[in-house]
């Protein structure tokens, strides 16, 4: 539902109304003006921030993100491998963030689209003429009963937070015999690859250390599939076939017991069918969901407490002068960072447009990829569109498990996104595979 404000503000006349209002606020402590507000200074913030900050020069672009560090979150799978450090996928804010930006270390606790205006944790008004919405998603690990407590236990990890991640490889190393479960929860999630990724390097530390024998590897997911796209969930079928691992669909961790090493599984096609399973090792993926600041303003949102944006333009669907990129939008595509990469190059021509009064004409096809790491040197290079199609960037067959696509994974793809994405200059992909497939129709 559209309220009628928003109806007003979609007229042309409302937006000018509204902007004028923005930029004849003043500067003073408690409240502050920017021509673009970035909220979120993560993969789709920065990059944003840094388009818009050298387009629109000094003082105009402002971030607001709290948090004191950036990390570049794929690689957390390979820190729960230990083929990398923590330390390896995180830099200061300061130093990504991009100059000509001002930096706002603050965390918003309230949006006001009807006035242009954010609030922040320590009660400033930040006015926008143009806002840019890239929280995140949000990961939610006290929704699991026990496992909050469990995570200080030895053997219960996981890859999706920094606090957690350093646990996993901890776990491979002392793992001696037993069950080693993997999770995948009963919500959307980000890089919905990764929760099988560490369980195929787990299955490879424990053949190389003398211990797979000893470990009986299952995967319990809530879908009903091993991977959404056909083509590489084929794929993985093999891998999980040839390395005897175990699959559970439709199963949903709804308990952690830590006392007794036991991990709680529902049934989701029988509800009352609850399995108590022993675990040695327990690496979780958590519940996740729009995070609370953005599901609490019900004009930004839709139903699932997604930002409401439109699939192609990137333009939210009640305010024109709000956008969206990444993983807190409803785009229906899976959430990554190269969806991320492949967002930026829309929303700089759209938001520009948007800016300049014209009505924005670039369309996301809704790429995104997920490098799915099958252990210390392979990788199936999973690409596709907002409809399941296969949008594969090279002429190989990329469902096959490759040491090429491990080393753009493990060592070329952190330079791209620390030196090309947060600098606006990675687009995705698009381009290369425009040449790569010259002749063809991709
Ligand atoms: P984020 O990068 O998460 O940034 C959100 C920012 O918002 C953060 O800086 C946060 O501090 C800030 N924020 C949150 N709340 C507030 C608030 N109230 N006020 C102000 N700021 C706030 N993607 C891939 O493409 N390939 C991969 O191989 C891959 N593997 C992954 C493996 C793991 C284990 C994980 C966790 C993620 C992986 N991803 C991968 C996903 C990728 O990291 C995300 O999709 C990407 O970071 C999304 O970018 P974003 O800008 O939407 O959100
Ligand atoms: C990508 O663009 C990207 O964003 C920087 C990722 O995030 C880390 C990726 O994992 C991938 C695979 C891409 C796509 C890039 C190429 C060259 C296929």
């Amino acid at each position: 539902m559209i309220s009628q404000r928003g109806v007003r503000l979609l007229t042309a006349h409302g937006l000018r109304e509204s902007l004028q209002k923005a930029a004849l606020s003043t500067t003073c402590a408690n409240h502050k003006s920017y021509k673009l507000v970035v909220v979120g200074g993560g993969a789709g913030g920065c990059a944003t921030a840094a388009k818009f900050s050298s387009k629109l020069g000094k003082g105009q672009v402002a971030v607001i993100d709290p948090a004191n560090m950036h990390y570049y979150q794929p690689m957390w799978t390979l820190v729960g491998g230990g083929m990398k450090t923590l330390e390896d996928s995180g830099k200061p804010m300061s130093e990504v963030l991009p100059r000509k930006a001002d930096w706002i270390k603050q965390k918003v606790v309230g949006f006001d689209p009807h006035n242009n205006k954010v609030i922040t944790n320590e009660g400033q008004e930040i006015n926008y003429e143009y806002l840019v919405v890239a929280l995140g998603i949000q990961v939610n690990y006290d929704q699991i009963k026990g496992l909050t407590d469990a995570l200080e236990t030895p053997g219960v990890c996981s890859n999706y937070s920094p606090i957690f991640v350093k646990r996993t490889f901890k776990s491979l190393k002392n793992f001696k015999e037993g069950n080693a479960l993997f999770t995948f929860p009963n919500t959307p999630i980000k890089c919905a690859g990764a929760p099988q990724k560490i369980m195929y390097i787990s299955e490879e530390y424990f053949r190389k250390h003398g211990k797979r024998d000893k470990a009986n590897i299952v995967y319990y997911t809530s879908l009903p599939v091993l991977f959404g796209i056909k083509k590489y969930a084929d794929a993985l079928w093999e891998v999980v076939k040839e390395r005897n691992i175990t699959v559970n669909l439709r199963h949903n961790l709804i308990e952690v017991k830590p006392d007794s090493k036991e991990a709680v599984f529902q049934n989701l096609d029988k509800p009352e069918e609850l399995s108590n399973v022993k675990y040695e090792m327990l690496h979780v993926t958590p519940p996740m969901s729009s995070p609370d600041v953005l599901r609490k303003c019900s004009a930004l949102v839709d139903g699932t407490g997604y930002l409401k944006v439109n699939k192609e333009t990137l333009q939210h669907e009640s305010f024109p002068n709000i956008f969206g990129i990444g993983d807190c939008t409803n785009i229906p595509t899976s959430k990554t960072a190269a969806a991320v990469a492949g967002q930026i190059g829309v929303l700089r021509k759209n938001l520009s447009m948007v800016m300049e009064g014209k009505t924005p004409d670039s369309a996301y096809d809704g790429y995104t990829s997920c490098p799915l790491v099958t252990g210390y040197s392979t990788c199936i290079l999973a690409e596709f569109d907002m409809n399941g199609n296969p949008l594969e960037t090279f002429p190989v067959n990329q469902a096959k498990e490759r040491r090429s696509m491990f080393h753009m994974k493990k060592d070329i793809m952190p330079h791209m996104y620390w030196m090309g994405m947060l600098n606006g200059y990675w687009e995705g992909p698009k381009y290369v595979r425009k040449a790569m497939h010259l002749g063809f129709s991709k």
